[in-house]
């Protein structure tokens, strides 16, 4: 099978293409991805000589940079490719726009053009808004899609197309919400390994405002995991949502726990102001694909000892992000200013 994996060289997408030839190592496994500014080949230095492995520095914003791609046969496509951080989709909404809804509005044709067996598309639990602190409500595969930033907007108005397509051409699309992620190659302006890099650097973690946000914490594994199970028992036309297993955990109680690990003294949160529109908390409800046989393996505390030894372990890495050096390469091997 030819797996098609955009936005495999950064976060989410690279720990998914390392899981797909680790599992499937028939399949052939190409990764497409425009490397803006978090995508990262560092992220696949182990894997990029591999004969099952192919790589294309395309953007999906552009049809014409992904139309050849498709004509060589894709099977299926799962597309991670996306602008995620909700901090910089409050100043530079028009990448979101860009790479969240035109790049996957061209997935879509081009997926149907090509006949492809299934598209997948990585959405995320922000789409459905969020809840109150005290509520006890999950979101489900049917809350109504209410997102209340820029990010989220356009994860949403990318769902609506999908769905559009889904009616008009029938075209084999699932969609999954995660919450969030940690483990390796997180790029570090996302809370966990801003926390972890930053306590390295011997720097404070700023916490926005109260700090009693709460979010619902997955490892990247489990993540990988279930957009498996979709893929192979997953139907056509339905979502499913995925979440974990941990009691509700807020923005204090997880740093705790990462400076609890990492286990070097020092007063490291510090309280900073509050991110506009913060959403106050996000919970899922995940009974859909449990049903389809999957479960997360890893707790809490696991996937945070994971993370923060992944990180310990791999300073270069980060390193070379926070130094900017990784960005200066490419301009250099792309010609580019990312
Ligand atoms: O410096 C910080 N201080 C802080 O208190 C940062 C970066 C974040 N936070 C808070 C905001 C959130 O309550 O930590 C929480 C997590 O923040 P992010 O890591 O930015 O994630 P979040 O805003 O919850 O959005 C994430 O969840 C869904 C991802 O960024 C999305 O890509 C994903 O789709």
């Amino acid at each position: 099978m030819k797996v098609l994996i955009t936005g495999g060289a950064g976060f989410i997408g690279s720990n998914i293409v390392h899981y797909w030839l680790d599992n499937y190592p028939k399949d052939i496994v190409i990764n497409l991805d425009a490397l803006k500014y978090s995508g990262n080949l560092d992220n696949l230095r182990d894997i990029e000589k591999s004969p099952k492995y192919k790589f294309y520095h395309s953007d999906i914003s552009r049809y014409d940079e992904i139309e050849p791609i498709f004509k060589q046969g894709v099977d299926v496509v799962v597309n991670f490719a996306a602008q995620t951080h909700v901090d910089r989709s409050l100043y530079e909404p028009n990448e979101f726009i860009n790479s969240n809804i035109i790049g996957t509005r061209n997935l879509l044709e081009a997926c149907l053009k090509y006949q492809v067996k299934r598209f997948h598309q990585i959405s995320t639990d922000e789409v459905f808004g969020d809840l109150a602190i005290n509520d006890k409500h999950k979101f489900t595969a049917e809350t109504l899609l209410n997102p209340s930033n820029e990010y989220a907007a356009s994860k949403a108005s990318a769902e609506m197309f999908i769905m559009a397509y889904l009616h008009t051409h029938h075209l084999p699309a699932t969609i999954s919400n995660c919450t969030n992620n940690i483990g390796p190659y997180q790029y570090p302006e996302k809370f966990v390994p801003l926390a972890i890099t930053n306590i390295l650097e011997g720097k404070k973690v700023p916490v926005y405002g109260t700090g009693k946000n709460i979010r619902d914490w997955i490892y990247v594994i489990d993540h990988c995991r279930a957009i498996d199970v979709i893929l192979k028992k997953g139907k056509p036309g339905e979502r499913y949502l995925i979440g974990s297993d941990h009691r509700e955990i807020n923005n204090i109680q997880l740093l705790s726990k990462i400076i609890k690990v990492m286990d070097i003294p020092g007063d490291w949160m510090e309280f900073v102001t509050d991110r506009p529109g913060h959403d106050r908390k996000y919970a899922v409800d995940w009974t859909k694909i449990g049903k389809l046989g999957w479960k997360p393996k890893y707790s809490l505390d696991q996937s945070i000892r994971l993370t923060v030894e992944w990180y310990m372990k791999n300073t270069r890495w980060w390193k070379k992000i926070k130094s900017g050096e990784y960005r200066k390469a490419y301009e250099k091997i792309y010609g580019k200013n990312y």
